[in-house]
């Protein structure tokens, strides 16, 4: 049966890749992100191509009342989602933490610690009323492993690690499953948004590798909503066969 699945940060990336895996599956998409236009022709362009309903919200997730404005007046037949995933994030900078831009901080906790909060207060009152759901946290192997100028990303995304194992054990006697995927390098516009549009710097992140694809880890996280009803993946850690863990990595030179 078609379920209902809200994917933050569809415009782009993980998000895009997954929106596009559900609607293979036939399964109603809410897109969220903050790039109208991109919205629009992706949910146009999954409504013609898979014939699958879509709902696109445009909004900040750093902005509680956005959130709680799109996400608390849905239409009736778009209020019961089935499935969360809670992907919208970024990168901002490389310092160390006693040059660190401030502002850079504020924007990565605002977006990858706050954002996700608020979106899951809004979502997961209708899962606890219905006794089911699937919350998908999408933390990173910064969140396994702290590694040099990468402070308050790395924070961040320990905040997504903890928040999914606490998630769980709140939401456990109300039958919603929290699943936490921590990725390692994926080529998406993660680089980009990191170096602030220095594309050189980008593409150098992924030199002598072949990263991961946005694809391939929309593969793993609907994989985990086709599981049996009893059966939750927890915590999976993702990399490309090149990357051993958030240190190593093993390039290839020509
Ligand atoms: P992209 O930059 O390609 O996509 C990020 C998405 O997040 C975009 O759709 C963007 O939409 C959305 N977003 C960012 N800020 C906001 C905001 N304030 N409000 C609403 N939406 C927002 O990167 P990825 O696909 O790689 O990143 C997706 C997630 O995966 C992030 O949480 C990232 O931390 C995580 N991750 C990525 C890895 C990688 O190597 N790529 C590895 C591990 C984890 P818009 O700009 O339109 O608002
Ligand atoms: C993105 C992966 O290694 O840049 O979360 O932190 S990494």
């Amino acid at each position: 049966m078609s379920k209902t699945v809200l994917i933050t940060g569809a415009t782009s990336g993980i998000g895009e890749a997954t929106a596009v895996r559900f609607a293979k599956a036939s399964d109603r998409l809410i897109l969220t992100g903050r790039r109208k236009e991109r919205l629009e022709v992706l949910s146009a362009h999954l409504a013609g191509q898979y014939g699958v309903e879509v709902l696109p919200l445009c909004f900040d997730v750093r902005v509680r009342s956005e959130v709680m404005s799109h996400l608390g007046s849905l239409p009736d037949d778009w209020k019961k989602i089935d499935i969360l995933v809670n992907n919208a994030g970024l990168a901002v900078g490389l310092g160390h933490i006693y040059e660190g831009d401030t502002d850079d901080w504020d924007r990565m906790i605002d977006t990858n610690v706050k954002g996700l909060l608020y979106v899951t207060r809004a979502v997961s009152p209708g899962m606890v009323e219905r006794g089911s759901g699937h919350i998908i946290n999408i933390s990173s192997i910064a969140g396994k492993d702290v590694y040099e100028n990468g402070s308050v990303y790395c924070a961040s995304k320990y905040a997504v690690d903890a928040l999914s194992k606490a998630m769980r054990i709140d939401l456990l006697k109300h039958g919603i499953k929290v699943t936490n995927i921590a990725p390692g390098m994926a080529e998406t516009e993660f680089s980009l948004v990191r170096f602030k549009g220095d594309r050189v710097k980008a593409a150098s992140v992924y030199t002598g590798i072949e990263p991961l694809k946005s694809e391939d880890i929309a593969e793993v996280i609907f994989y985990c909503t086709t599981l049996p009803d009893h059966v939750c993946i927890n915590d999976l850690v993702i990399t490309p066969k090149a990357q051993a863990n958030a240190f190593y990595s093993h390039r290839k030179t020509t």
